[in-house]
């Protein structure tokens, strides 16, 4: 029985990770040029290229195609995808999921939209790997994959919404309040998969002090985190100390954040997923 696990580009995918997670790639659009989210894209090359264009850009969910091509011939797809609530993404994976089952009636696809983005879809894609490894069939992996959604949360710290606000993801009144030089914004994904800012800060220190009490308050004992920076490795880093002085045990692990996570957190954003 061949298994897959599919996400979109959101969860920073990397073609060496553990596990083995195929992509459907997100897209950055301007006037002059496509960014593919996979394997190939230079996301530092993009940034600065972004950084120097004065047009608008925007970004794109994966086709039904790209969906497909990521589900290749599998007898059982597992998969997660961006929240619904700011992207066509999962609509797009279920007409996906829709035509592939029609064509191969004995196959199965299960998309969970996870409200969510980043690293708590990682937490998710590791949490199927170890479902399937403990030999759980696909009906008891949808659910208890829907059971740890409940225990899994997305906090952020970012310092500027102007690509958010300019996709009209966010209110642009909130986001101007945000880009004030040095201001960290300190928020979570709503329990309807929004944006949602709840803290302003001066700073980045007091930013990742405000981050920590803001997981607390979620129900965070200590659990696995997953942080995903863009291009910050050092607020990453403080954080992970910050997290272990407090939960010595807690299991952190941290990556960069891919194209479409790169262009919507901006420079210096940090995403944490993390169990409750
Ligand atoms: O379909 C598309 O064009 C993609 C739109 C994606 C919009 C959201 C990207 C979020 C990236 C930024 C910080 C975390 C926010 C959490 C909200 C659920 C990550």
């Amino acid at each position: 029985m061949n298994i897959r696990l599919v996400s979109d580009s959101s969860g920073n995918i990397y073609p060496d990770q553990t596990p083995l997670v195929y992509s459907a790639p997100m897209k950055v659009v301007t006037m002059q040029k496509e960014y593919v989210d996979n394997d190939d894209l230079n996301v530092p090359e993009m940034l600065s290229e972004l950084k120097q264009y004065k047009g608008k850009s925007s970004t794109a969910c994966p086709s039904v195609d790209d969906w497909l091509q990521a589900f290749g011939d599998s007898d059982i797809v597992y998969g997660v995808s961006i929240t619904s609530n700011l992207s066509g993404c999962y609509n797009s994976a279920m007409i996906a999921k829709a035509q592939y089952e029609e064509a191969h009636p004995e196959k199965k696809v299960f998309i969970l939209d996870t409200l969510s983005t980043g690293p708590e879809m990682q937490l998710l894609l590791e949490k199927y790997d170890e479902l399937i490894k403990e030999g759980f069939g696909f009906d008891q992996i949808v659910s208890k994959i829907k059971e740890y959604l409940k225990k899994t949360h997305l906090t952020f710290m970012l310092s500027s919404l102007d690509n958010f606000a300019k996709n009209g993801r966010v209110n642009p009144v909130v986001a101007k309040a945000v880009g004030v030089l040095g201001i960290r914004i300190v928020g979570k994904a709503s329990d309807e998969g929004t944006l949602e800012p709840m803290h302003k800060c001066r700073g980045e220190r007091k930013g990742l002090v405000q981050l920590l009490e803001t997981m607390k308050a979620l129900g965070y004992k200590g659990g696995k985190v997953r942080l995903a920076h863009s291009y910050n490795p050092e607020a990453a880093e403080n954080f992970k100390d910050m997290i272990l002085s407090v939960f010595p045990k807690a299991s952190i692990k941290t990556v960069l954040n891919r194209g479409l996570c790169c262009y919507y957190a901006e420079e210096g954003g940090l995403l944490v997923g993390f169990e409750s």
